[in-house]
């Protein structure tokens, strides 16, 4: 539900004196929190209401953010590099709290980076390439951030098996009319049941590292610079907790890579441009090739990165397959488009089948990239 301007107004004074305010827009886009933004006439401000119903402990999200964004500024300035490489700054409460409780729900206040821009969408090359930099900096710059100073804001996250357990409970409770709208879909994430556990039996017998992830790379989280077409930072950290650098590497491909949106209906539509596939890793690639002889990431996880590509896709059509099921509860939907999630679902399951259907060219782009940036062949994927 849209929030009325006066209802923004009563949040906004709990940042600022709103008698300058010129203007508030709504920001579509993201599922899950709702998002505006509070114009002046000098500046603008992210106003950011976050989900309860997802993010049990707002605390949590926001402590995570908090150590997270310190933590790569220090990086940034000591590298000479700008502030704003670092990610979102947070505007304290008129009490300089992290957030403002308005009625019962939380709500955070953000800079507005000028001259940034996030794109939904794109078939440019050179701008995904940068995200691949991007996404692989972000991991280059926490591989030393230990994963026990910051919480889980979403339990199991992205485990994709307790997830398909979760599913297959959800399926249970479901009538037989409702079931009968999805079997086909239904049908294929239980045919693929057996390597869902490929990344995360990965991280829990340790042969893949847990690191700092994001946990939601899509395109319209990395921030670019407008100008010059360099990549700024990774925003929204919401999801930032440990788990799988496969899995980074992995959602930012689905969501760029894909030739439709991911709620495109016409599945005909939804394949892989292998161009932008290719300009991504790449630059992913590129980020975590060796310095002064020295890698952070292992064979292991190298390899599991074609895996981290289908099943965080695989997953996502399923998350949205779950929640058609169980009456939209966590994704919001399009109030004229009843059938949203099921749309979204579909969608998503046709990309994880044109992403296994393309993975021997995508394995070898992976390859290439790895020679290139002088890996040694025991990264290579065989
Ligand atoms: C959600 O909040 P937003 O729109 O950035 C979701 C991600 C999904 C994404 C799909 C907390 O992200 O996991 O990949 O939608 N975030 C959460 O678009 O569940
Ligand atoms: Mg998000």
């Amino acid at each position: 539900m849209e929030l009325t301007k006066e209802y923004i107004l009563r949040v906004a004074k709990e940042f600022f004196e709103v008698d300058s305010i010129i203007d508030i827009q709504v920001l579509k886009g993201g599922h899950i929190n709702s998002t505006y933004l509070v114009v002046f006439p000098e500046c603008r401000y992210i106003l950011q209401q976050i989900n309860k119903y997802v993010f049990y402990s707002p605390q949590a999200v926001m402590n995570n953010m908090i150590l997270l964004t310190n933590y790569i500024m220090k990086k940034c300035v000591y590298d000479g590099k700008s502030r704003n490489r670092a990610g979102l700054n947070l505007v304290p409460t008129r009490y300089d709290q992290f957030f403002a409780i308005v009625d019962d729900e939380y709500w955070r206040c953000t800079e507005f980076i000028e001259g940034g821009i996030c794109y939904e969408s794109t078939s440019d090359e050179h701008v995904f390439k940068e995200v691949g930099k991007a996404v692989g900096n972000f991991h280059y710059m926490l591989q030393d951030f230990h994963t026990r100073l910051i919480d889980d804001p979403i339990k199991n996250f992205h485990d994709t098996p307790i997830r398909y357990q979760g599913f297959l409970e959800d399926i249970a409770e479901v009538d037989e009319k409702l079931l009968n709208t999805c079997r086909d879909e239904i049908a294929y994430i239980e045919s693929r049941k057996d390597i869902m556990d490929s990344i995360t039996k990965g991280l829990k017998d340790g042969t893949l590292k847990r690191r700092v992830c994001h946990n939601d790379t899509k395109l319209s989280n990395v921030m670019m610079d407008e100008k010059t077409g360099k990549y700024m930072c990774l925003i929204d950290l919401d999801t930032a907790m440990k788990g799988a650098l496969a899995y980074d590497f992995g959602d930012a491909l689905r969501c760029g890579a894909s030739t439709a949106v991911e709620d495109e209906v016409d599945l005909d539509k939804v394949t892989i441009n292998l161009d932008l596939a290719r300009a991504f890793i790449r630059g992913f690639i590129n980020e975590l090739k060796p310095r002064k002889d020295k890698v952070f990431i292992s064979p292991a996880e190298v390899k599991s990165l074609y895996y981290g590509y289908y099943i965080i896709t695989l997953e996502l059509g399923m998350r949205f397959l779950d929640d058609y099921l169980i009456g939209n509860k966590y994704f919001r939907i399009d109030e004229n488009r009843p059938y949203h999630n099921l749309e979204r679902a579909r969608n998503q399951l046709k990309l994880a089948k044109e992403i296994e259907s393309h993975k021997q060219q995508i394995i070898d782009i992976i390859n290439e990239a790895l020679v290139d940036k002088g890996f040694g062949e025991e990264y290579l994927i065989k």
